[in-house]
């Protein structure tokens, strides 16, 4: 352990690997190493890429990460695959794309699936960041394969959010504002070089408009890109920087991290108490009997989830 910590933390990669392997299969010894090296992190930035599959967030991550490297940063890229092993189709086009950094040492790239993670994907990929930025990189991006809610909360953990749209999304969009909208701090319309995107543009501003934005002051900012003809990307890259910049002067930043400590803190402990109590009761081995009882009637509802808590909370009481 003392030795993969070491490695970790001169910035080996096939150890960071090891590390992601042992978050994503959720390895009891992760704890110890997570707060080993837990004393070396709070340098990196953080960034999260979303939008829907498709909108082109790997062609332009590619862009970002050459542009990045230009700066001096060392960059990490953690493709989050919340589905399954299996849905590998995305990630390989993502892999071929971004093969041109592969030769490059200031670059690490990898997917993360995550099953059984005791804070769940979420919490996985706090994890991740975390080994990421002990073993010394400057700037982590984490991107999602699509927009759902697993994802709105695994970008939840980074310093600034990222949204991708794209044009002729149209009702989409309006559709979108409840939900993910709110996540953005940064908008990009990718692929601009399309003939709607001035009207998706206008959309979003329009949408933005409507939201009770706790920063009304300090309109998001857009950005226009288009990722295959390599436009805006210095534009985008300057933005955020700036953006986060100003998050650092204004103390946002401080607040983003203690509210993602505060929700790792909830996630770690309700999951772990949870896991305890299921052991205790022999939930996996009981369940079924449970079910045959209720569905047949021989047992209420409420009575019986009492009965069971009252005998946990018995137990524990000492
Ligand atoms: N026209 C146009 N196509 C793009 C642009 N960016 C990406 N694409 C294409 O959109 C498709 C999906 O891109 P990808 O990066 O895999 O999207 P992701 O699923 O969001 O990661 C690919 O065929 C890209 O070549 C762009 O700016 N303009
Ligand atoms: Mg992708």
């Amino acid at each position: 352990m003392k030795r993969l910590t070491e490695k970790i933390l001169s910035g080996d990669v096939r150890a960071i690997a090891r590390a992601i392997s042992w978050i994503e299969n959720d390895y009891a010894q992760k704890e110890q190493l997570i707060d080993d090296l837990y004393p070396h992190c709070g340098n990196a930035v953080v960034w999260g890429l979303t939008g829907p599959p498709g909108s082109g967030k790997s062609t332009l991550l590619n862009l970002l990460i050459a542009r990045e490297r230009m700066k001096g940063k060392r960059v990490a890229v953690i493709a989050i695959d919340p589905s399954s092993p299996f849905s590998g189709g995305a990630i390989l086009g993502d892999r071929l794309r971004m093969q041109k950094h592969s030769t490059d040492s200031g670059v690490f790239i990898r997917s993360m699936a995550s099953r059984g993670h005791l804070g769940g994907v979420a919490g996985a990929t706090a994890d991740a960041i975390k080994v990421l930025d002990a073993a010394g990189f400057d700037l982590i991006i984490i991107e999602t394969i699509g927009v759902g809610q697993t994802e709105i909360e695994v970008v939840e953990m980074t310093d600034v959010v990222l949204l991708l749209l794209v044009p002729g999304l149209g009702d989409e969009i309006q559709a979108l504002k409840a939900g993910i909208m709110e996540i953005g701090d940064i908008f990009i319309i990718n692929k601009s070089d399309k003939d709607e995107a001035m009207k998706t543009k206008a959309e979003v501003e329009y949408v933005l408009s409507l939201n009770d934005n706790p920063r009304k002051d300090r309109p998001n900012p857009i950005f226009m890109t288009s990722a295959v003809l390599n436009l805006g990307i210095d534009e985008l890259s300057t933005g955020i920087d700036l953006y986060i910049e100003e998050l650092r002067v204004n103390g946002l930043i401080e607040d983003k991290r203690r509210k993602r400590i505060a929700r790792e803190i909830r996630l770690m402990i309700t999951a772990k108490i949870r896991r305890e109590v299921e052991k205790q009761l022999g939930l996996n081995e009981r369940i079924d009997s449970w079910v045959d009882q209720v569905y047949r009637r021989k047992r209420r509802p409420y009575a019986m989830i009492n009965e069971l808590s009252d005998t946990f909370f018995k137990k524990n009481r000492t």
